[in-house]
């Protein structure tokens, strides 16, 4: 047995060490699966639009439910009917067992149609109460779509809102009611012009009772927008589908009619919110610039910006590239950011003519304090002048500045 070990690991030395004498092809193997060629920049090194893949930024991400069965065991009961005739059966979500609970986790787990999982609230929360599920997608993406799949009858009225500043503000993404003027002030079917893009509508579509158990609820972010079809060219429609935090408000449920009868205890117990699966399907915002997201050193989802931009979209220039204004990637143009060329960065300590003042602060506006961008011909005039005053003895400016790469 050990000789054959030992057979074993010679053979796997022969190998290695052939292949390294032969190098090229195992190497250039390696070579290939290490760095991929990079989509922001086309095969002779020129900038291109680059964007990341299209997620469903949902999955995995905790959503905060305002509430959930089961903190206290409690009897719900799954309606289904055969014919004209309405069944009751009736089960417990109780929190301490895992066979029995219904969490919010459900709603962004790995989506198994043989195998659902279902979030679910507390039994009847009638309007004007209602039940919030908040999700954060941790930086800014372009949303597509926002969908829900449900275990429970759809709402009778629901809200979906957006967030582009992490949730201190929010606005309404589009409205589903059977009674939208009621509900919401809303028209229930209003069309969207040119002029209001930004305008959340109400639908009485998808607000059946039926299906009583997997009905879906899909909002299309830029379905029936005109300028959709030039989306490149659109900033109004390119700010509706940023979103940092998605909200979905239920606010009123379907029922039979039958809360308010005698077995109103039973009927009651039926009436709940419960979701299969929650969907955000999108992109990480990079603004053209870049083509994948990752976790910066302190675990926030971050663009990794190409094209000599920088910030969590890519959205503005990195310093001493400002040649020219910060622009979003187009199909047809990258839009780069350029460095300055033959200039030279000088430390602004010891400036003190109004012109060194103004240059500062124009730097610091830039994200560079404490620095000025100073042109050659301009260094060589100083250094003209008689002893420069500096409290450090430095006897030239130029000991303070540096060259900057173009
Ligand atoms: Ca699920």
């Amino acid at each position: 047995m050990l000789r054959l070990l030992d057979a074993l690991v010679t053979l796997v030395t022969l190998f290695c060490v052939v292949n390294g004498a032969t190098g090229g092809y195992g190497m250039s193997m390696f070579a290939a699966q290490t760095s991929p060629p990079d989509p922001c920049y086309d095969e002779n090194g020129h900038p291109r639009r680059c964007i990341p893949d299209f997620v469903n930024a949902a999955f995995g991400k905790e959503v905060r439910a305002s509430s959930t069965c089961g903190k206290a065991p409690s009897r719900y009961c799954v309606v289904t009917e055969k014919g004209d005739e309405r069944h009751r059966n009736c089960h417990t979500c109780d929190a301490t067992d895992p066979k029995k609970y219904r969490p919010p986790a459900y709603l962004t787990d790995l989506n198994n149609p043989h195998n659902l999982t279902c979030w679910q609230s507390d039994n009847y929360i009638q309007y004007p109460q209602n039940v919030t599920l908040t999700l954060s997608l941790g930086k800014k993406f372009e949303v597509t779509y926002v969908s829900l799949q449900f275990c429970s009858p759809r709402p009778e009225s629901m809200a979906i809102f957006k967030s582009m500043d992490s949730g201190k503000s929010w606005v309404p993404f589009q409205y589903y009611s059977t009674q939208c003027r009621k509900m919401y002030n809303k028209p229930s079917k209003a069309t969207i012009t040119k002029q209001n893009e930004q305008e959340a509508i109400c639908t009485d579509s998808h607000t059946d009772m039926h299906p009583l158990s997997g009905g879906l609820i899909a909002f299309s972010t830029l379905d029936g927008r005109p300028s959709a079809h030039d989306f490149d060219n659109s900033p109004v429609l390119q700010d509706w589908v940023t979103a940092t935090d998605i909200k979905v408000t239920f606010s009123r449920l379907h029922t039979f009619g039958d809360e308010n009868e005698d077995d109103s205890e039973l009927a009651r117990d039926s009436y709940f919110y419960s979701v299969s699966d929650l969907q955000v399907g999108g992109r990480c915002k990079c603004n053209g610039h870049a083509s994948r997201c990752v976790k910066d050193r302190d675990g926030n989802l971050v663009c990794e910006c190409k094209h000599n931009t920088a910030g969590p979209e890519c959205d503005r220039c990195k310093p001493f590239h400002y040649d020219r204004p910060w622009q979003r990637a187009t199909a047809r143009e990258a839009n780069e950011c350029v460095a300055q060329g033959h200039q030279i960065l000088c430390r602004n300590e010891k400036r003190e003519t109004e012109r060194g003042n103004e240059k500062e602060r124009r730097s610091e506006k830039r994200g560079v304090k404490g620095w000025a961008m100073v042109k050659k011909t301009e260094l060589k005039q100083e250094k003209k002048k008689p002893s420069d005053t500096s409290e450090r003895g430095q006897s030239s400016r130029e000991n303070l500045c540096v060259y900057v790469s173009g």
